[in-house]
């Protein structure tokens, strides 16, 4: 009889067991998540049936068109979260402000921030899609004040994504290595598919909007422009790939190397990619597994942030070509 596949509850259950003083509200908060997957991933498998395509026709505190994906997303963490006993705290990246949870409530140590639908312009065009979460623990008394939800991301217990592909996968790390798990869809569970996941050192991918070298300040263009020159020996040139969601495009550079790189622009030194639910849970995972996260100069990690939107440079993957990229923006090379 062949093994019986490891479930993502049993295996959070298993790793908890090693923890003196676990009280199992972290397996369920990341079985929540599991859940909130699912509700999703089935929402995007029907989106042209059921008539959720197309914007909402209002705009987010991003200043960017709410797609109706995006609000049917934030509102499956709302659904499961908001009552579930197991947060403290919810952010995301489609709300101005943090969700205010009902005083008179049971609500547990968990600070959640996430973005719920990564890779927006996606959603119509049946492309890659992604959803990310940040996970921090409120050691206070009470309800958290928003200013406590802004915490650099050496601070986060767990983060991860669920990547919305060809399968649907959920990648996650508390801190002892990064494990993948596929749903089943025939039986909506998710199984342990990719265990204690490695990021080569080096690759052979870039994910970058090309659109925008221009708009790069020149360490960066000369990074681009080293990895499309000829050169046998250092396996270059790369090849690009870049999806448009960054969920996926930091999936592959995970599981077969390289890099993705939105960097510091001319005139928008703070980047795109939003710091505290975009960069810090991606840097996590990417670092857990071997890798490197950067803002050209500085670890993502040790950002020290200001704001809930705060936004960052982000050069995210192999810990060599991140490293040589810094290089390179840095003005050692
Ligand atoms: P949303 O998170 O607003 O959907 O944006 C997508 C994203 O944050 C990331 O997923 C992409 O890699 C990047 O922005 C795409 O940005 P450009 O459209 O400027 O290339």
């Amino acid at each position: 009889m062949s093994p019986i596949p490891i479930t993502l509850t049993r295996h959070i259950i298993q790793t908890q067991a090693a923890h003196p003083g676990a009280t199992g509200e972290f397996s369920s908060l990341m079985a929540q998540i599991g859940l909130v997957g699912k509700m999703i991933a089935s929402d995007l498998r029907r989106a042209g049936l059921i008539n959720i395509l197309g914007t909402t026709g209002a705009t987010n505190v991003q200043g960017e068109t709410v797609k109706k994906l995006d609000e049917i997303s934030n509102d499956a963490f709302l659904k499961v979260f908001q009552y579930s006993g197991l947060v403290c705290a919810l952010a995301s990246e489609e709300m101005e402000k943090p969700v205010q949870l009902p005083e008179n409530w049971p609500h547990g140590k968990y600070m959640l921030l996430f973005d719920p639908l990564d890779g927006s312009s996606n959603t119509d065009v049946n492309m890659p899609l992604g959803t990310i979460f940040s996970i921090l623990k409120h050691d206070g008394k009470g309800l958290p004040l928003e200013s406590e939800l802004i915490r650099k991301g050496t601070q986060q217990v767990a983060a991860g994504y669920v990547m919305y592909g060809s399968s649907t996968m959920l990648v996650f790390t508390a801190g002892r290595g990064v494990h993948g798990f596929t749903l089943d869809p025939g039986i909506g569970e998710y199984y342990l598919s990719h265990e204690n996941i490695q990021i080569p050192a080096k690759g052979q991918v870039y994910a970058a909007n090309e659109g925008n070298t221009q708009k790069w300040p020149d360490g960066a263009r000369k990074f681009l422009d080293y990895l499309k020159t000829k050169d046998k020996q250092t396996g270059r040139p790369y090849s690009a790939r870049y999806s448009g969601c960054l969920v996926a495009d930091v999936h592959r550079v995970l599981l077969g190397g390289g890099l993705y790189l939105y960097p510091a622009e001319v005139d928008k030194p703070e980047g795109k990619l939003r710091l505290l639910y975009e960069a810090n849970p991606l840097a996590m995972v990417v670092e857990q597994a071997g890798g490197k996260a950067s803002t050209g100069t500085m670890r993502i990690l040790d950002v020290e942030p200001k704001s809930l939107h705060q936004r960052v440079p982000l050069l995210i993957g192999s810990k060599n070509d991140v490293a040589l990229a810094e290089d390179f923006i840095l003005g050692r090379k």
